[in-house]
């Protein structure tokens, strides 16, 4: 049977959007709170593509403990909400669409949408703490390093004080503002599913090849869509004078970098025993994405 990657992922979705809806439950008695709680779902539930809580689950399916992994994905996925909803705010991005819907700070203000990211990052290491502790602990270890200085927010951090406009800075901010979650979520599929050291080095290295391929695919998605395709505004790098893989390569060389990318994250699968058809299908999907 074919694999047919695009409906797997949908179903997958599915079940993320139900189990990041049931994170968030019960609401509080104060109605202050309840708000919060509100806000939170707003940034948090419908929409989105769930690749990073798909790649948790994928990854731990290999080793057997798909039935383990949703809360890892789910406290991932937290985490990357989080970053949109910042990333949003008029400090940040100034950016008032986001998955097709107004920001949270749109929707709310701009004090709630500080709430909600804050909420939701904290949040989600209450998740990770229902894990058995010798899973928990690496859990947390690999998500905050991953979320934070030394990843995304250092990642965010350089980009928006950059040292540099040529390839190789961009690589370095890119790897840890979009590629450290993405290598995350491979390596706690990994932890729930108790791989190898040499599997765990594989699967972080195809996410490391991964991430900085979705960058390009967004960097290209970036100049050739509308903001409605996107769902969030377009062309903004451009404006900014913003160095991307685009204004580096050019149009052409950036899909030619994202499919030599692809190609070596496919070859580090191959060091894998399991079945790796879905990780494999997975960059195909991403690289010809709509949004
Ligand atoms: C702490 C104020 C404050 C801000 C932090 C951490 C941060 C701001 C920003 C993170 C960096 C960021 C938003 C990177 C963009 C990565 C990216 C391409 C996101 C879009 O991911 P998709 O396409 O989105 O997977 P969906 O909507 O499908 O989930």
């Amino acid at each position: 049977m074919t694999l047919d990657i695009a409906h797997r992922l949908k179903n997958r979705a599915n079940d993320v959007e139900k189990a990041l809806t049931d994170a968030l439950l019960p609401r509080a008695g104060e109605a202050a709170i309840a708000k919060l709680q509100d806000a939170m779902a707003y940034g948090l539930t419908g929409g989105g593509k769930r690749m990073r809580p798909f790649l948790v689950l994928e990854t731990a399916t290999l080793f057997g403990a798909e039935s383990k992994a949703m809360d890892a994905a789910v406290a991932l996925e937290m985490i990357h909400a989080y970053s949109l909803v910042h990333d949003d705010l008029p400090a940040m991005d100034d950016a008032d669409l986001r998955r097709g819907k107004p920001s949270v700070h749109k929707a709310y203000d701009e004090a709630i949408a500080v709430l909600v990211g804050d909420g939701l990052l904290t949040q989600a290491f209450t998740v990770l703490s229902g894990y058995e502790p010798g899973i928990a602990a690496p859990l947390v270890k690999e998500l905050a390093e991953a979320a934070g200085m030394i990843g995304m927010v250092g990642g965010q951090m350089m980009d928006l004080y950059p040292e540099g406009h040529d390839e190789e800075h961009i690589i370095a901010l890119q790897a840890k503002k979009t590629g450290a979650l993405i290598e995350c979520a491979a390596t706690m599929g990994c932890i729930v599913g108790g791989a190898s050291a040499d599997e765990t080095a594989a699967l972080r290295l195809y996410a490391r090849k991964l991430g900085l391929a979705f960058q390009i695919a967004d960097d290209l998605l970036d100049v050739t869509v509308t903001a409605e395709e996107a769902g969030k505004p377009v062309g903004r790098d451009e404006g900014q004078g913003k160095a991307t893989f685009v204004s580096l390569l050019s149009e052409e060389g950036a899909r030619q970098r994202l499919q030599s990318l692809n190609d070596e994250a496919a070859a580090a699968l191959a060091s894998v025993d399991q079945d790796t058809s879905v990780l494999e299908a997975l960059l195909a999907w991403q690289a010809s994405r709509t949004h």
